[in-house]
């Protein structure tokens, strides 16, 4: 398996990460930290600081402002790759992303490139949505499938793991997307490059502390970029046809 890393983007999550930290470092001790925080007017990264402090696993980037999950994650891969790990893994500070679940998820990279924690296969579930959210997250996966021509239940998740050879591969100076999409986006590429896409069914739990950073903006964004690449994708067919 090699040198595992697990990228944790915060924004605001004093709360929430120290015990998710715990929680994963109990989970699988085998796995370093890198806390991504774009300087949380909450104090997220002096915590973050505290915690590196006493535990040589745990990293913190610190980041000037909020910029984004996507910006932070391709920061944190940037460190990672060149401090030499061999998988990354994403996953979210306020606990709606189980550590104890990370060990399947690990496994599951034995026979793939890329594993996506999925809500929406058999098996998946989400722990205390309400229906709005629910109806976000189911109707924007089917339409992603039916714009790229993705075969997959959950692409907008944010629980998954890669191979490096995946993140190396793949031109993430490029990704310009800023909020969710980011995932939409990385998963896209690694399946256009090839790479293996496995889905593992995880349950999300929703935050019970702390406030959401979803926004319209978000949502608006992610149905603007899989549009456009599910209509780039339909036109450079055509073009090969001829
Ligand atoms: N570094 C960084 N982290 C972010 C940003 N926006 C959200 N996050 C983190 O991304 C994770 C998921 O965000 P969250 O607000 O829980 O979104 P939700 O689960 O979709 O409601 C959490 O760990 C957030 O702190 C951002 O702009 N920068
Ligand atoms: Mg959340």
């Amino acid at each position: 398996m090699g040198r595992v890393l697990v990228c944790i983007p915060t924004y605001d999550e004093a709360v929430t990460l120290p015990s998710t930290l715990a929680r994963l470092r109990a989970a699988v001790p085998m796995a370093d930290v890198l806390v991504l925080d774009d300087a949380s007017p909450d104090g997220t990264g002096e915590i973050a600081d505290r915690i590196a402090t006493d535990d040589p696993a745990v990293h913190v980037l610190h980041r000037p402002g909020k910029a984004g999950l996507g910006a932070a994650y391709v920061a944190g891969f940037g460190w990672g790759l060149e401090q030499g790990y061999d998988v990354f893994v994403e996953m979210d500070a306020d606990g709606s992303h189980q550590p104890e679940e990370l060990p399947r998820l690990l496994a599951a990279l034995r026979d793939a490139d890329v594993v996506l924690g999925s809500r929406w296969v058999d098996g998946g579930e989400v722990r205390n949505w309400p229906v709005s959210r629910l109806l976000i997250s189911r109707v924007g996966n089917a339409y992603t499938r039916l714009a790229l021509g993705l075969s997959l239940g959950d692409a907008t998740g944010g629980y998954r793991a890669y191979r490096r050879e995946v993140l190396e591969k793949l031109s993430l100076a490029d990704v310009a997307s800023q909020g969710y999409c980011f995932q939409v986006d990385v998963v896209w590429q690694a399946v256009r490059a090839g790479f293996r896409v496995r889905e593992v069914p995880i349950t999300f739990v929703e935050r019970t502390e702390g406030y959401s950073k979803m926004s319209r903006a978000i949502v608006g964004e992610a149905l603007l970029r899989v549009t456009r690449w599910g209509m780039a994708a339909r036109f450079e067919r055509l073009g090969t046809r001829r």
